[in-house]
């Protein structure tokens, strides 16, 4: 066991917090949907651990872990360890620091389940940071410095401005071999999603653009994998680039010099805006990931989506193709508006928009902070025996009005089958790989084959159940969390 001490150089006077030279990893805690051991490397990982970077002091050692890359060598050197996790990953990740812990390792825990659970976070970590953690580390780190650390820092939510360039030199390539560098032009979402963590809790702000075109053209390190497919590729990691259209529109006109190639996530009424289109694949969009979540009227009103204009996906869909960009939709199945007829007829829907994008397959998940959640719960729906494992947008946490737990996991089952299946993969190919000879579009098309055949990995175990309560949860970490005496988060 090792004191956590922290190093301070060896030079006089004493040295400011922001020249520390102590010994940090960040990791971004990973379990996968079929609760099987196994990472899963990707194009898209959390961003939090470059970001926690660039808050952290001159001097310090830092390493960044993704352990949806691989698993993290939990006996290194470290004096404080940031982790930062989803709901579906905390019982796996209060192992982690369990463990880390044993040996005199700080743990911090932050993000959206630390901000909502602080006091349970308390249970399990050293330090709890709830909201955005501009203001938050760098106070962490002085109150380290003399020997004051407080057990809550509360960072609120603070001006975009303060949002400092991300570590993209600290990425380890060797380890991340298919990730695409990621930057944030702007926080939080003006629409009200029912289902969504950001709902009423995170305001749109949008950062100054000098400050993101100089992230991406002197900071961002370009991953030169793939036979050069991927270099001089990003993506914007905002859950909305579309929420204030001028501001997308200036910062369209400040990339397009820069002749770079990009993907990002908005919403629906940005598809139709086929101007806005136009000035963004310009700027070198050739991606674009919208939450359709469904094709049934009766859903989309239930989740408070009336941003989502049904009749209009197929001209959507085809206009940005015709541009160059590829739009690929998320779908959710087991809301409230959904019933058994809707969800066996959706495969042949969606074939019959020639609409074969789809990247992401979910169960809506009634998130503790939502208003779903909150209508669930008083109304009794909620699932006995779920946690926070459950969470994790594969699992039927809830009841919906017209359907049974049982008939939701099976017609997940069935979609993600069809979505995934190898034709329907070719027939996306065939339908667009024509459409648009902009540079990088063919790439495109031809990678994101790859991301809609990967809806179906979530089936790969055949024992799992898909409803809350009946899936155990991994095997190493139960024994862990038995060994040690953790018991998982119940949430009903
Ligand atoms: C990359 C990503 C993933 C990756 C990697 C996830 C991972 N390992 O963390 C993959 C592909 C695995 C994934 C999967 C899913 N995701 Co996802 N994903 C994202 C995405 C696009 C970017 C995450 C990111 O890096 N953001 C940038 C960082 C800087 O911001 P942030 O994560 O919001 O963190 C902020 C704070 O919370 C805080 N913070 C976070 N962690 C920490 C840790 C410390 C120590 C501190 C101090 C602060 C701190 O700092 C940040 C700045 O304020 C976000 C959208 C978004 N813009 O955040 C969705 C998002 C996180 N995903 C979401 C969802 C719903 C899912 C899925 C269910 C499917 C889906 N709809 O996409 C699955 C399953 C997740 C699960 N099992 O629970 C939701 C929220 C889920 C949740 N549990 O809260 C989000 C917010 C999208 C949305 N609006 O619906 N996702
Ligand atoms: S549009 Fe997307 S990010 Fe915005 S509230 Fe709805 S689900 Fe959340």
């Amino acid at each position: 066991m090792r004191a956590p001490a922290v190093r301070r150089r060896a030079a006089a006077p004493l040295p400011h917090p922001a020249e520390l030279t102590v010994r940090i990893a960040i990791i971004a805690t990973y379990t996968h949907p079929t609760r099987l051991p196994g990472a899963e490397p990707s194009i898209m990982q959390s961003g939090v651990p470059e970001l926690i970077a660039g808050l952290c002091p001159d001097g310090a050692h830092i390493e960044l872990y993704n352990e949806k890359d691989g698993p993290v060598p939990l006996d290194g050197d470290w004096d404080v360890v940031f982790l930062s996790y989803l709901h579906a990953y905390y019982e796996h990740t209060k192992v982690l620091s369990a463990l880390l812990r044993r040996r005199g390792v700080k743990t911090v825990a932050g993000g959206r389940h630390a901000t909502h659970f602080t006091e349970d976070a308390l249970q399990h970590f050293d330090v709890v940071v709830t909201g955005e953690p501009e203001r938050a580390i760098p106070a962490l780190f002085a109150d380290l410095e003399a020997g004051q650390l407080q057990r809550v820092y509360a960072g609120g939510e603070g001006p975009p401005s303060a949002i400092r360039p991300y570590r993209y030199d600290l990425i380890d390539r060797s380890r991340s071999r298919f990730r695409l560098p990621g930057v944030e032009a702007s926080r939080g979402c003006p629409f009200t999603c029912n289902f969504c963590v950001l709902t009423g809790h995170e305001r749109y702000r949008m950062r100054p653009i000098p400050e993101v075109i100089a992230d991406i053209t002197t900071r961002m390190t370009w991953n030169k994998a793939l036979f050069g497919v991927m270099d001089r590729v990003f993506i914007f990691y905002d859950n909305n680039l579309g929420g204030n259209k001028t501001y997308l529109r200036e910062l369209c006109a400040a990339l397009r010099p820069h002749k770079l190639i990009w993907g990002c996530s908005l919403t629906f009424n940005i598809l139709k805006d086929t101007e806005l289109l136009r000035q963004m694949a310009a700027a070198g969009c050739r991606y674009i990931y919208t939450g359709l979540e469904s094709l049934n009227p009766a859903s989309i009103e239930a989740m408070n989506k009336g941003q989502n204009k049904l009749s209009e996906v197929q001209d959507i869909i085809h206009g940005a193709a015709r541009l160059g960009i590829l739009v690929s939709f998320g779908l959710l199945v087991g809301t409230d508006g959904d019933t058994s007829d809707y969800l066996e007829k959706l495969p042949a829907l969606l074939l019959n928009l020639r609409f074969f994008s789809v990247t992401f397959v979910g169960i809506v998940c009634p998130y503790p902070e939502t208003s779903m959640f909150e209508t669930v719960q008083r109304e009794g729906r909620l699932l006995p025996g779920t946690i926070s494992r459950d969470y994790d947008g594969y699992t039927v946490c809830h009841r919906p009005t017209h359907l049974h737990p049982t008939e939701v996991a099976e017609h997940y089952q069935r979609i993600c089958k069809a979505v995934g299946d190898w034709r329907n993969v070719g027939r996306h190919w065939l339908d667009k790989l024509t459409e648009s000879d902009l540079p990088r579009y063919a790439s495109t098309i031809a990678v994101s084959g790859l991301e809609i055949a990967s809806v179906k990995r979530a089936l790969a175990n055949p024992k799992r159940r898909y409803i809350a309560g009946l899936d155990p949860i991994e095997a190493w970490d139960a024994a862990q969390m038995s060994t040690l005496g953790i018991e998982p988060q119940r949430l009903s």
